[in-house]
């Protein structure tokens, strides 16, 4: 307990020797003793004798700090959602418990693998190249804790069949932000089962795959997603300089270097590499690239076979995870898909990486969200709390159906993929996955970064304060809209998928999203964001319409905004839809209304004022390196 002593007054006075007296008076217990805020604000009164800066003038400063609780049971929306299509009591009871965890245990490791992030041991005592990747304890408990409860099993061992990814999506939504990043390691290994599964589980993947989709922490295998490698991440076709030499046995050694090569301590990874053959030619683009399954192993020195690790990348964010640059020298690697098949085969894997990165974005979003909730209901400034503060409830607000508009999407996108895989999806929905595959990557990649970003102003200068863990969360959201395709990258994705499909991904979309709409017609409550998501479909229909009679260029400058506008108003008509379930509640319709007042159809908007004309691209260039000054 603090107390003011008379001897400790008369001391502190003798200091003073001339200075001015601040007058201080204690009146009441001490905030230890009493636990508020309000209790220390007393204790700034007057009293007789204390330094300006003494222990007793300032007093045990300190603020209310924001409290995770059981993000399962905190969720209002993920618990509708999942009442509405997956109300079985396994899944509500395995989450609440796995929620709890969060809450109690995981978010603390995760915090230590933020602050104790791997080195990289070149040597050992003897001067043997070793290579180590050293890891915090806090990391191993990730992996042990992701094979326990089934983070990537899930999806494989399909426990409620077609929801099945819905529930593991869901369950890895609740593990992210505590997770220390360990969702990365997850992601490629999720992806890694897909593509093994995909191609037959069969020599020489069927052990990799048992061991990616084990729940025995012993037996459990990571795998990495070798892709990028010097000359650059998004063109793989011509970036990818990796050699594969083919040896007598059937394998082959590869020869080449990865530039990124995130969560480096994987036990197996899939790369790609050109096959040279007996001349020592290789095919050059896409079509020159295969598939390979390599294990990262040790020879009896400790040596890592096959593989040196350069150096261990200093970047902004991610910094609990190894991403390291490899130099594959002589690797030995088996041949997964047919020659020259390889980035065909290694779309699985992205597709499953892609809906993992919307999954840490939008968990990144609901955590920031929880936490500025929470914190407004301690924090007091200007006389009241803070959630007595309408502009700051407007700000959270928008902060929330931001969230809830990117959950939605996210698990429409799951429920797709669940549908496909165990085999019952009609084309339409095969259609509508591989649209918004990219559309929910790129979306919720973006909206995570300005989410957390508000997020963390809404803690004042706590949220720029590294011990708080906040920052942290808008470091590692940087990088979701960057890795496994950038927004540029994925949006012309969206137009490859366009054209590749003569277009009837598109014609799936509007199916769909004009069934989804109608079914809310009916709803009074709902007629304003109906009518604001119908006339914006009629907006993106006329769009279509005229894109069809234009170059490869317009289309190119209007691909982001198209795949805005599929984003936006894809999720305006989901969150129609929730809210129109006879469970939902008030807020679920505020949230669809607040969504639909915004520009569901920039395509449309942008289009109208020439944004994509003939003269823009060199007047976009112009400006970007204008020169020129009035000075001059
Ligand atoms: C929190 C968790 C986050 C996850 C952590 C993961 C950490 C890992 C970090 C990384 O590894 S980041 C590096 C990830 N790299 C990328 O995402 C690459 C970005 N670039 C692209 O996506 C390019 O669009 C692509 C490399 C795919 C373009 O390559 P190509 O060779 O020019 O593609 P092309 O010729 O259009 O398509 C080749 C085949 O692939 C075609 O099949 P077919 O030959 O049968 O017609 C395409 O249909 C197919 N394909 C391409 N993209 C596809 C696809 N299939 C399905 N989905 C796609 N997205």
């Amino acid at each position: 307990m603090w107390v003011c002593s008379a001897p400790l007054s008369r001391f502190a006075a003798g200091l003073l020797c001339g200075i001015p007296r601040p007058l201080i008076h204690i009146r009441s217990a001490s905030v230890a003793e009493t636990g508020t805020t309000r209790a220390y604000e007393d204790q700034n009164c007057e009293v007789e004798g204390y330094l300006a800066f003494s222990r007793a003038r300032i007093g045990p400063f300190f603020q209310e700090r924001p409290v995770l609780k059981n993000p399962f049971l905190e969720d209002g929306l993920l618990r509708g959602y999942l009442s509405r299509h997956l109300p079985q009591e396994a899944v509500t009871s395995d989450l609440c418990a796995f929620g709890e965890r969060m809450a109690n245990e995981v978010d603390g490791w995760g915090r230590e693998c933020e602050v104790t992030p791997p080195r990289l041991v070149h040597f050992d005592a003897w001067g043997h190249r070793v290579d180590h990747i050293v890891t915090s304890q806090a990391w191993k408990q990730m992996k042990y804790i992701s094979a326990r409860e089934g983070l990537v099993a899930i999806g494989y061992e399909r426990p409620f069949g077609e929801w099945s990814r819905v529930y593991q999506m869901s369950k890895l939504y609740l593990f992210s932000p505590s997770s220390g990043l360990y969702t990365c390691p997850l992601a490629m290994t999720d992806g890694a089962a897909k593509v093994i599964q995909s191609l037959g589980v069969s020599w020489p993947g069927e052990e990799a795959y048992g061991r990616l989709t084990s729940r025995q922490p012993e037996h459990f295998w990571t795998s990495g997603q070798w892709m990028t490698e010097r000359r650059g991440g998004s063109d793989v076709a011509s970036g990818t300089e990796t050699l594969a030499v083919p040896q007598v046995d059937g394998s082959y050694k590869l020869h080449g270097f990865k530039w990124f090569t995130s969560a480096t301590d994987a036990d197996m990874t899939l790369t790609l590499a050109r096959v040279q053959n007996r001349a020592g030619a290789t095919t050059p683009g896409s079509r020159g690239l295969s598939l390979f399954y390599a294990e990262v192993s040790r020879d009896q020195e400790g040596r890592l076979k096959g593989i040196e690790v350069q150096k261990l990348k200093d970047k902004l964010g991610t910094r609990q995870m190894p991403t390291a640059e490899l130099l594959l020298d002589g690797l030995q690697a088996h041949r997964l898909s047919e020659e020259g098949r390889g980035v065909a085969s290694i779309a699985n894997m992205l597709t499953i990486t892609r809906i993992h990165n919307s999954v840490s974005a939008v968990a990144a979003m609901r955590r920031v969200v929880q936490l500025a909730g929470d914190y407004a209901s301690r924090r007091t400034a200007f006389g009241k709390l803070l959630r007595d503060h309408p502009l700051h409830m407007q700000t959270l607000a928008r902060m929330e159906v931001e969230t809830r508009g990117a959950f939605l999407l996210l698990m429409d996108v799951c429920r797709l993929l669940g549908r496909e895989e165990t085999g019952i999806a009609s084309q339409l929905e095969t259609h509508l996955l591989r649209l918004l595959t990219p559309v929910v990557k790129l979306y919720t990649g973006k909206q995570a970064v300005a989410v957390v970003s508000e997020g963390l102003e809404s803690f004042g200068g706590q949220g720029y304060i590294e011990d708080t863990g906040l920052p942290g969360l808008l470091r590692d959201a940087q990088v979701l809209s960057i890795w496994e395709g950038t927004t540029n990258v994925l949006s012309l994705d969206v137009l490859r998928c366009v054209a590749r499909s003569s277009g009837m991904v598109l014609e799936a979309f509007f199916s769909h999203t004009k069934s989804l709409l109608s079914a809310a017609s009916n709803v009074p409550s709902l007629t304003p964001a109906v009518k604001a998501a119908n006339g914006a479909l009629s907006e993106l229909g006329m769009f279509v319409q005229l894109a069809a009679g234009r170059d490869a260029s317009y289309m190119e400058l209007a691909s982001r905004d198209l795949a805005y506008s599929l984003a936006r108003i894809y999720t305006g008509a989901l969150l129609i839809d929730h809210a129109s379930w006879k469970g939902a509640s008030p807020s679920d319709t505020y949230a669809a209304i607040r969504w639909c007042e915004q520009n569901l159809c920039p395509v449309a908007t942008n289009q109208a004022s020439g944004w994509y004309d003939t003269d823009t691209a060199s007047l976009d260039t112009a400006l970007v390196y204008d020169k020129h000054s009035q000075a001059q």
